[in-house]
This record gives C-alpha cells, sequence and structure tokens, in this order.
C-alpha cells in the first residue's frame, strides 16, 4: 500500500471514494467532508459485510469525534461547575451563619435578664404610657426583682422621671400593677423618703432620682415598656 492510497483511506472523503464506497457516508457525514479518521477506523469501515461495517463505522467515528471536540470544552465544564459548586458551598454556610446570629431585643431596645426595656425618648401621660407599650406588644413595666429595680432606677435616674407599670387608680394606697398582681411588700422601700404622699391626688408610680413616686396620672413624663426576649436557642 503507498503512501497516498492510506491518506486516502483515513479521508472522510465524497461517496465512492477509497474506504467510504457508500453514499450514505457522504451524506450522512456531509458536513465532516476531508476530516481525518485513525487508521482502525477506517480498517473497520473496509470489513466484508459493508452495511453491518458501515453501521458500526458510523457509529464509532461520530463518538470518536465527538469525544475529540469535546474533550476541552468538557474539562471547561467541570471547572466550571467546580466552581460553582465552591460558591454554592460558600452561600449556604454563610447562609447558615446569618441564620445563627439572633437579636433577642428589637432595635433600640435594652436586653437584661431575658427581657426586652424600651426607654421612651418622649414623654406621655401614664394612660398614654401604658397604651404605647401595648401597641409595640409589651406592657408598662413591672418590676419582679431586686436586681431589675436596681437597673432600671439606674437607667432612668440618668433619663428623668419616667413612668412605671404601678397605680393605686382603683383604690387609695392600694397599688397594682397593671398586670393585675398587687405590690409585694418587699418593694415598699424603694418609695423615696415620705413617698407615696398621694399629693393633690397622685395615683401614678414614676422612677424619680434614687426611689419611686406617686405622681399625678395626666403629667407627661418618659415611660419604659417590658417585654419577653426571644430564645435564641437553636438546640
Ligand atoms: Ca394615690
Ligand atoms: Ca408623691
Amino acid at each position: 500500500m503507498t503512501d497516498s492510497k492510506e491518506v486516502r483511506m483515513q479521508t472522510l472523503g465524497p461517496p465512492g471514494e477509497a474506504g467510504w464506497d457508500s453514499g450514505s457516508w457522504g451524506r450522512g457525514l456531509g458536513g465532516q467532508r476531508g476530516r481525518s479518521l485513525p487508521r482502525h477506523i477506517s480498517d473497520v469501515c473496509r470489513g466484508p459485510v459493508r452495511a453491518v461495517a458501515h453501521s458500526r463505522c458510523l457509529i464509532v467515528a461520530i463518538c470518536l469525534l465527538g469525544t475529540v471536540s469535546k474533550v476541552p470544552s468538557s474539562q471547561e465544564q467541570e471547572q466550571e461547575l467546580a466552581k460553582q459548586e465552591k460558591v454554592y458551598q460558600e452561600l449556604t454556610q454563610l447562609k447558615a451563619g446569618v441564620d445563627r446570629l439572633c437579636r433577642p431585643c428589637p432595635w433600640d431596645w435594652t436586653f437584661f435578664q431575658g427581657h426586652c426595656y424600651f426607654f421612651s425618648k418622649s414623654q406621655r401621660n401614664w394612660h398614654d404610657s401604658v397604651t404605647a407599650c401595648q401597641e409595640v406588644g409589651a406592657q408598662l413595666v413591672v418590676i419582679k426583682s431586686a436586681e431589675e429595680q436596681s437597673f432600671l432606677q439606674l437607667t432612668t435616674k440618668k433619663r428623668g422621671h419616667t413612668w412605671m407599670g404601678l397605680s393605686d387608680l382603683n383604690k387609695e394606697a392600694t397599688w397594682h400593677w397593671v398586670d393585675g398582681s398587687p405590690l409585694s411588700l418587699r418593694f415598699m422601700k424603694y418609695w423615696n423618703p415620705t413617698e407615696p404622699n398621694n399629693l393633690g391626688q397622685e395615683d401614678c408610680a414614676e422612677f424619680d432620682g434614687d426611689g419611686w413616686n406617686d405622681a399625678k396620672c395626666d403629667i407627661s413624663k418618659f415611660w419604659v415598656c417590658k417585654k419577653s426576649a426571644l430564645s435564641c436557642s437553636h438546640e
């Protein structure tokens, strides 16, 4: 076999040409004219049972050409997929981190021992202060412990006269919190000296300096709302 014949056999030429003597080759691979195939593919195409051999040859040739032409792009696709997978994993981790972040209290509220406190910047009378706290899902502050009392007294002392959720509106000298509970005897020591004095009908309690005072309910003062803090546990 001469070099020129061997070259012709390995070339997808027009129908009838050596190595591609069925017209279907030229039509089936019309756009591939002149493209070379390896020697062993050519040999398959020249088998004795040509119809079968041509079918096998066509499949092998298409697969081979497809594989050869896609090798670089396939690698690029794998690299691109790897990049996308990495970005996806990073975003997933970032989202998990954000989900773990938790604020137990709304902005502008102060957290203290499992509760959130809102110290108003404006002033209202006692009844409007009760309403203001209800509107934000809270209550005009009801004091439950000595620690809480100390925290509130110190904070309000810096701000000025501040309403708390305590009054004797229903019965003079009988003090109740806005949650309906009576004022405990152990809290009586927090009244300022000579208070409560009900001077001119004072029925609402306020933080005043270092202790409590009864004052007229229609006077505008700051107020403190209290509500439970959100649990940040994800267990
Ligand atoms: Ca009173
Ligand atoms: Ca008073």
